[in-house]
């Protein structure tokens, strides 16, 4: 019985590790400035977490082994454990736990406590049950304003983000289903949310973030190529969640800006 449960214990741990080491189900190629540095912090995260989970199941497995069941009458004694053990391996945890966050820190704050650089392009996306929406403050700069009770998600485009059509800056604001950005620009992003908290995921750009009803948070990136790329939302949001998706189309600033002149065109 002890050999059975250390190889079942084994093989567990074998064949979930493989998928990983496999990269049977990774991430796609990343597309963004930030992605070599967060690859980089997932990589060691995982690599140093998969020794240590390798290295813990082995050995469960073959303390079942060898203290199994074999037959003899001893009285069994109570161990508190090894003081001196448990300190060592606390601690370890905690400076590879701190430390990993330490060295992961930088690349997330740099994304959103530092402000996006001059000449980025500015995009706000708003999640709602159960889509986004991505709109552009056009010429001006100034996103127009935006009022609940102008809420009307069936109608999409302006009305899904509440867009108060009688404020000049909203003129020339432009709300699309698709998200367009220029490669190798910094995208300065606004994330918002009507109802729940939806969670704007770009893959590709290994970009992450909630977006909460009531806040309204900054972050930026840098797509570096062109491409089109999935978005989905990853925040379990409603019964819907599963059809929350759209597109990311990475262009050239050219293509970028014959794009939002044909939208802003459209609105005439
Ligand atoms: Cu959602």
């Amino acid at each position: 019985m002890g050999l059975a449960l250390l190889l079942v214990i084994w093989l567990i741990t074998f064949f979930s590790t493989y998928f990983f080491v496999a990269k049977t189900w990774w991430l796609p190629a990343g597309a963004a400035a930030a992605a070599p540095w967060i690859d980089h912090q997932f990589a060691l995260t995982f690599v140093l977490m998969g020794i240590i989970f390798v290295a813990a199941q082995a050995a469960l497995g073959w303390v079942v082994w060898k203290y199994r069941d074999q037959g003899a009458a001893t009285k069994v004694d109570y161990s508190h454990g090894n003081t001196k053990l448990e300190l060592i391996w606390t601690t370890l945890t905690a400076v590879l736990f701190v430390g990993l966050n330490l060295m992961g820190s930088h690349v997330w704050a740099s994304e959103r406590f530092e402000p996006a650089h001059e000449g980025s392009v500015k995009v706000e996306a708003t999640g709602l049950q159960f889509a986004w929406y991505f709109r552009y403050p056009g010429m001006d700069n100034t996103y127009g304003r935006t009022k609940p009770e102008l809420i009307d998600a069936s109608a999409g485009g302006d009305a899904a983000v509440g867009l108060d059509t009688t404020d000049p800056a909203a003129k020339d604001d432009v709300v699309s289903g698709t998200m367009y950005l220029p490669v190798n620009r910094e995208a300065d992003l606004t994330l918002r949310a009507q109802d729940v908290i939806h969670s704007l995921f770009i893959p590709s750009m290994r970009f992450k973030q909630d977006a909460v009803p009531g806040l309204i948070i900054h972050m930026h990136f840098t797509p570096t190529e062109t491409g089109d790329y999935e978005i989905a939302c990853a925040e379990l949001c409603g019964l819907g969640h599963y059809k929350m998706h759209g597109m990311l189309k990475v262009v050239s600033q050219l293509d970028f800006d014959k794009w939002l002149a044909s939208k802003e065109a459209e609105k005439q």
